[in-house]
């Protein structure tokens, strides 16, 4: 470490947009530390942010560009890219050429691609892993407030006496956050309400879990919509001065039957009492209420019962969309999807067309909406769309119907990617793949959940050839023949037009304003602070709408009447289960950058179902075995993980795994491409899949320093400090395991084996001048070897790993709870056990906790599981 100051940036990952301190360490890493001057995290990190420095590095990293699987120049990949790009266009029309982005992408990125896209080629054939994600919040918002705005701050989940988490697994996926909340409920007894069919760590600071049937949360919200009118809660003035649609909306909820979530009556009841008596409430939403065909009718929902009592805009009161990605807000003020303009203007509305068509000066602005991502894959498909960009984002592994967009991709007749690997699901399907440079590596900003602009700075050099995004898209629309148009040299003259062209859109009435920032230097934009929009002349950065101010015509916020519906997919004796499907903890989508990361890849390390003890018990699932999963789409084999935590015949899955990390793990083949019918957003979290025993014959751990060529039925890999672990299984007997072991490892090296005929355990290891080099374990269920120790054991004598028992008299420290600290489950339940009373008391036994805190809901759920201790297990 240096001495010279940290590099303030942002944390890439997830919507929170903590603020973080970069020290290059000289030798292509860095180390990274909270911000405590950012306003999103105060210093705080998860633990993702904090493992950030272990993703980095040229390992694995695309470095040049590859034109059909070979090497080439940057100005050869262009010109291709360029030439496919115009001939289509030449031929077919704008509407035969798509780009599909990312809220990975920069401000800058997005606002480049969008403008080349709507502004230049004329088409509206731009949409982005957003669609996604957070289409839905988009759709409702417009409906409710006439713009895509988050009303509130992240101080209102502070400054609430009642926070109602909708579909939002807070405690993993906005870990920050979580922690100001949890924090805030400590100091003044903020209320919490936990919505989701399953319970989730989030749910450990709950006053109150609501575990509804999956999808019925237009229901329970309509319902509350009646009762807030019924106990006279109607905030009548604001109502008639600043809302319409009420008294349709009341007709409607008049006919909700909140008894399709399968609730207990009292327990609506109180939840109802409780959001009725309480002024200052906080509704957060996420994916289950956005990953839904009826996700646009949710998020009216939610907004419905704000408007009608006035609880908008207020401290401590408002709906609060919280995003995703790092930059989600970012592409929506760019207007990157297919059905928006720039800086939150209508795609559809003449004047603001003819406004932007004027800034930008273009030969042909995009007149009509474009193909929204699912569209786009199934027109690719059909042979409609093609040539295709794919940029910072993984479709074919994270897109409904993967299987279906994996064959799209590659019946397009030209697909570029643009990424930071050439191995990812997507790009190995490619025709060109572009080197792009990653986080630590480019500059740009970025927009949290509450408006607030960030910068993300470049604290090391670019790798190899790989250029930023944004040059990339400029380079191309400069090769398509608008030189002047895309003559960008820096991020900071992209981020001027961007906030020019938002002071315009302001001009027409719109809410994102940031035409203050317009007059940056380039000084000034590289030392920007964060931010909140708008910022402009007399106007700034705080909450929206709570005196009114819509941004529709009548500057009157619509009360949108809904109605219950059920899921798309229907479940049938063929295909009985409703598999929901999100995230884990310390893994990040795709797992390009998390899984490169040994701690984080402990927490969870394989593709898991987790699912209701009645429902395995019926299919004979054991747990730690194996099960296969099939939908009317495709096919995954999942590690079993029995838990209470989901309902009966509603079991989870993580979206993590590819093909990259397991033979069938990614969970998107599964899935449904049903749509909402407003925002197109698929149904992530209810498609329908029959579940059956995957008939294993043999189980085997495997570790190995070098990377391992699995081939079997069943496998799936993870990072370790020393190397790789992996997971096997397979449907037949190997007759010889010797072969099998010198064929995963790669290996001519002579193998000591020791069998246990009389339990059918075999334990084969490789060595190198006594220094463990590789070892497999196999049994006939699943091996039961500390994998940690085992992991520990490479580079160390390889006569430990053949003796009687593994990992004896060193204890099995089991599943990693905290992986800042790498404290297992077992430290914890000891410390439980000898007496820590409470989650502080854990930390200073262990450690575990005092880092980033993501882990401590696992904590508190060890020592109430300690407390009763039939539930330890
Ligand atoms: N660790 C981690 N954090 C992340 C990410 C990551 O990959 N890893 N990704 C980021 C991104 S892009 C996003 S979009 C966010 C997502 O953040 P979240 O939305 O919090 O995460 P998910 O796990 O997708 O889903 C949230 C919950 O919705 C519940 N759910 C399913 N169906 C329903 C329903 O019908 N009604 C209700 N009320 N709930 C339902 C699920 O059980 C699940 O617990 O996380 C961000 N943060
Ligand atoms: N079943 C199911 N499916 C889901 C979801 C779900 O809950 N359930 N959630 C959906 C949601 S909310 C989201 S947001 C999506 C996320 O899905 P994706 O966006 O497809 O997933 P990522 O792994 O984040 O993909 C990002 C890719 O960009 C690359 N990359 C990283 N940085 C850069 C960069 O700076 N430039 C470029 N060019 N490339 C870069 C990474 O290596 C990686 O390959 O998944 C969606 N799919
Ligand atoms: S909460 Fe974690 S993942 Fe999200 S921005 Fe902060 S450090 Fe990054
Ligand atoms: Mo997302």
């Amino acid at each position: 470490m240096t001495g010279a100051a940290p590099i303030r940036s942002t944390c890439p990952y997830c919507g929170v947009g903590c603020g973080v301190l970069l020290r290059p360490d000289g030798a292509g890493g860095l180390s990274v530390a909270g911000d405590p001057e950012h306003p999103a995290n105060r210093g705080r990190l998860c633990s993702k942010g904090t493992a950030l420095g272990d993703t980095l590095g040229t390992r694995g990293r695309l470095l040049h560009p590859l034109v059909e699987g070979r090497r080439a120049t940057w100005d050869d990949a262009l010109d291709r890219v360029a030439s496919r790009f115009s001939e289509a266009v030449a031929m077919h029309g704008p509407g035969s050429i798509a780009f599909y982005v990312s809220g990975q992408f920069l401000t800058e990125d997005y606002y480049v691609a969008n403008k080349l896209m709507k502004g230049f080629i004329g088409s509206a054939n731009i949409d982005t892993n957003s669609r996604l994600c957070m289409a839905s919040t988009v759709a409702g918002h417009r409906r409710a407030f006439g713009t895509d705005t988050v009303p509130g701050t992240y101080d209102d989940l502070e400054e609430a006496d009642l926070v109602v988490i909708v579909g939002s697994n807070l405690a993993w996926c906005h870990p920050v956050l979580y922690r100001r909340l949890a924090e805030a409920r400590e100091r003044r007894g903020t209320r919490v309400v936990v919505i989701d069919p399953r319970r989730t760590a989030t749910a450990d600071i709950a006053d109150m879990h609501l575990a509804l049937r999956p999808g019925t949360d237009v229901a329970l919200f309509a319902g509350l919509f009646a009762h807030l009118h019924e106990a006279g809660a109607i905030d009548g003035t604001f109502v008639l001065d600043h809302t319409e649609g009420f008294d349709a909306t009341l007709d409607a909820a008049a006919t909700a039957r909140p008894g399709a979530t399968g609730l207990d009556p009292d327990a609506i009841e109180a939840f109802y009492r409780l959001w009725t008596r309480t002024e200052r409430v906080v509704t957060l939403f996420s994916q289950g209420v956005n990953q839904s065909s009826r996700g646009t009718d949710k998020v009216s929902a939610i907004l419905n019962c704000h408007l009608a009592t006035g609880r908008i805009g207020r401290p401590g009161s408002g709906p609060f969309s919280v995003t995703g990605q790092p930059n989600a807000m970012g592409g929506r003020e760019v207007g990157g999807l297919a059905n928006t303009l720039a800086a939150h203007l209508d795609l559809e509305d003449p004047t603001h067309r003819a406004a932007v068509a004027g800034f930008w000066d273009g030969p042909r602005l995009a007149d009509r909406q474009g193909l929204k991502a699912v569209e786009m894959f199934r027109a690719a498909a059909q042979g409609r769309v093609k040539a295709l960009w794919i940029a910072c984002t993984n479709p074919a592994a994270t897109m409904p119907e993967a299987d279906m967009v994996r064959e799209a991709i590659r019946a397009c007749d030209f697909v570029v990617v643009s990424d930071l690997f050439a191995t990812t699901d997507t790009a190995r399907l490619a025709d060109v793949v572009l080197p792009a440079a990653g986080w630590g590596e480019k500059d740009g900003t970025v927009t949290n959940s509450d408006r607030t602009i960030s910068r993300q700075r470049a604290a090391l050099g670019l790798p190899g050839e790989a250029r930023p995004d944004w040059a990339a898209f400029a380079e191309v629309g400069r090769r398509m023949g608008w030189p002047r148009a895309f003559d960008y040299a820096r991020p900071a003259e992209i981020f001027r037009e961007h906030a020019a062209l938002s002071g315009l859109a302001a001009g027409l009435g719109r809410d994102f304003d940031i035409s203050g920032l317009a007059g940056l230097s380039d000084a000034d934009y590289d030392a920007l602070a964060p931010i909140r929009w708008p910022v402009a002349t007399g106007r700034s950065g705080g909450r929206f709408f709570g005196a009114g101010g819509f941004f529709t015509p009548t500057g009157r916020a619509r009360i949108h009447p809904v109605r219950q519906e059920e899921p798309a997919a229907r479940t049938s004796p063929r295909y009985p289960f409703r598999l929901n499907t999100g995230r884990v903890r310390d893994h990040w989508h795709t797992m390009t950058r998390t899984g490169r990361s040994a701690r984080l890849s402990r927490h969870m390390a394989e593709p898991f179902l987790q699912i209701h003890p009645g429902d395995a018990a019926r299919l004979g699932l054991v747990p730690a075995g194996l099960a296969r999963v099939r939908s009317p789409h495709g096919e995954a084999v999942l590690r079993v993980l029995v838990s209470e935590a989901v309902q009966p015949g509603h079991p989870f899955a993580p979206m993590h795994w590819t093909d990259e990390t397991a033979s069938a793990g990614r969970i998107d083949a599964l899935v449904e491409a049903a749509t909402d019918p407003v925002s197109g957003q698929p149904e992530s979290k209810a498609s329908v899949v029959a579940i059956e025993r995957f008939e294993a014959a043999w189980y085997a751990f495997a570790v190995s320093s070098r990377p391992v060529r699995p081939s079997a039925d069943y496998w799936a890999l993870a990072q370790d400090e020393a190397g790789v672990r992996a997971e096997l299984a397979g449907l037949v007997p190997v007759t010889d395991w010797p072969r099998f072991a010198a064929d995963l490892f790669g290996t001519t090296a002579v193998p000591s084996v020791f069998a246990d005929p009389a339990r059918g355990d075999l334990r084969i290891a490789f060595a190198r001048n006594d220094r463990l080099e590789a070892a497999l374990f196999v049994a006939p269920r699943p091996v039961a070897v500390s994998r940690g120790h085992v992991a520990g054991l490479l580079g160390q004598e390889a006569s430990q790993v053949l003796a009687a028992r593994p990992g004896a008299g060193r204890g099995d420290p089991g599943p990693t709870v905290c992986s800042c600290m790498n404290v297992g489950r077992t430290a914890i339940l000891s410390a439980c056990m000898a007496g820590a009373v409470d989650v502080a008391a854990v930390g200073q036994a262990t450690g575990a906790g005092v880092t980033c805190g993501s882990c401590r809901p696992e904590i508190a759920a060890l020592l109430a599981a300690v407390a009763r201790p039939e539930a330890a297990e």
